[in-house]
């Protein structure tokens, strides 16, 4: 009597287990090749793809916009993808159009071929410092270009900080504007980046970031330019031996989400997505600022730095000056007077 009663009990504990995970093998696949937007149950799968890899602070936003909207609702589940293990920022700004993405963050330089007036801020040597940018990105100036992207399909929500671009390449020093002369440096897909290193004297190759790193082992091209968390994040220190403080450009990240799916979630969504992006954002910049300077001495252990002095600096930015003025058939001389003023305001 005594031995049948356990085993009913091992038979009822059994069952108990056996519901708890889940039971049969075909759901737990699903969900773990959960690649569409619809998460299990009523959650909305956001997928965010950025280019970069999940040691630098664009990922750590990331994940923190992640923890910033989950735990305040349980209505979406966020997937921070890395690497360009999606798509490279040009092909997911198109999955955005399409439906097929929900979130990226790319670097505006690519979003010209969306906007053209997204090119204001490849100009060379307009963006004197990190605090400029805040107020320039933060305020009307930053909100109006936001507001482009509407008609592009997209929600423009905060700007992240990409950074102040530098050059690296493994041919030899570069001190001045004449070291320039004929190095093959990839660029981003950008008319005013191409231009510009053109003016400058070297050999322009645009190309996406994905393919950036087997180029430079291979030899394909000579040089590159990225701010410095990117280049020591990327080990671009692995194939290349010279680094230049050039600081040409300061290149925003801009947080961009699928128009039609926002407009679909409930107002109360909207504020919770809107605002952990604004604070992901904060801390996405202020941890790039650190990681910046510890980047540079990394880089300066491994690579063969040269500062550039100030009268080099004046042969650079005078030698880019016509691209400026070139701009403005392209993009209209409003936004460039309109950038060029806000910056001026807050110098
Ligand atoms: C990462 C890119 C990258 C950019 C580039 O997706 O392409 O060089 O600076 O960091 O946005």
């Amino acid at each position: 009597m005594k031995r049948k009663w356990s085993f009913m009990i091992m038979v009822f504990i059994l069952i108990l287990v056996m519901a708890a995970c889940g039971g049969g093998d075909d759901e737990g696949g699903e969900t773990e090749g959960s690649e569409g937007n619809e998460a299990s149950g009523d959650q909305q799968n956001l997928r965010i793809s950025i280019g970069v890899n999940d040691s630098h602070p664009e990922y750590e936003g990331a994940v923190r916009f992640k923890e910033l909207v989950e735990e305040q609702t349980d209505d979406f589940n966020v997937e921070v993808y890395h690497s360009g293990q999606i798509a490279d920022d040009r092909a997911a700004v198109e999955m955005l159009q399409l439906g097929t993405l929900e979130i990226t963050i790319p670097s505006t330089s690519p979003m010209v071929n969306f906007i053209p007036e997204y090119g204001v801020f490849d100009l060379p040597f307009t963006i004197p410092n990190e605090e400029v940018a805040d107020q320039v990105l933060d305020g009307e100036f930053g909100d109006e270009m936001l507001d482009m992207l509407e008609d592009q399909g997209l929600v423009g929500l905060a700007w992240w900080e990409n950074g102040f671009r530098n050059l690296t390449n493994d041919t030899r020093p570069v001190e001045s504007v004449d070291d320039l002369n004929g190095l093959n440096v990839r660029t981003m897909e950008n008319d005013i980046h191409m231009d510009a290193w053109s003016a400058m004297g070297a050999n322009p190759t645009p190309m996406a970031f994905t393919e950036l790193f087997t180029a430079m082992q291979q030899g394909t091209i000579d040089g590159q330019e990225n701010p410095y968390p990117t280049i020591e994040t990327s080990n671009y220190d692995e194939v290349q031996q010279y680094l230049s403080g050039t600081n040409h450009v300061y290149t925003p990240f801009v947080f961009l989400m699928d128009k039609e799916l926002w407009d679909g979630f409930t107002e109360e969504q909207q504020t919770i997505i809107e605002e952990a992006a604004l604070e992901a954002g904060e801390y996405n910049r202020e941890r790039n600022r650190e990681v910046a300077e510890e980047s540079l001495e990394t880089l300066q252990e491994n690579m063969e730095y040269s500062e550039i002095s100030e009268e080099e600096l004046e042969r650079f930015r005078e030698s880019v000056e016509p691209v400026i003025e070139n701009s403005r058939t392209d993009l209209g001389d409003e936004v460039v007077d309109r950038y060029l003023e806000e910056i001026e305001k807050h110098e």
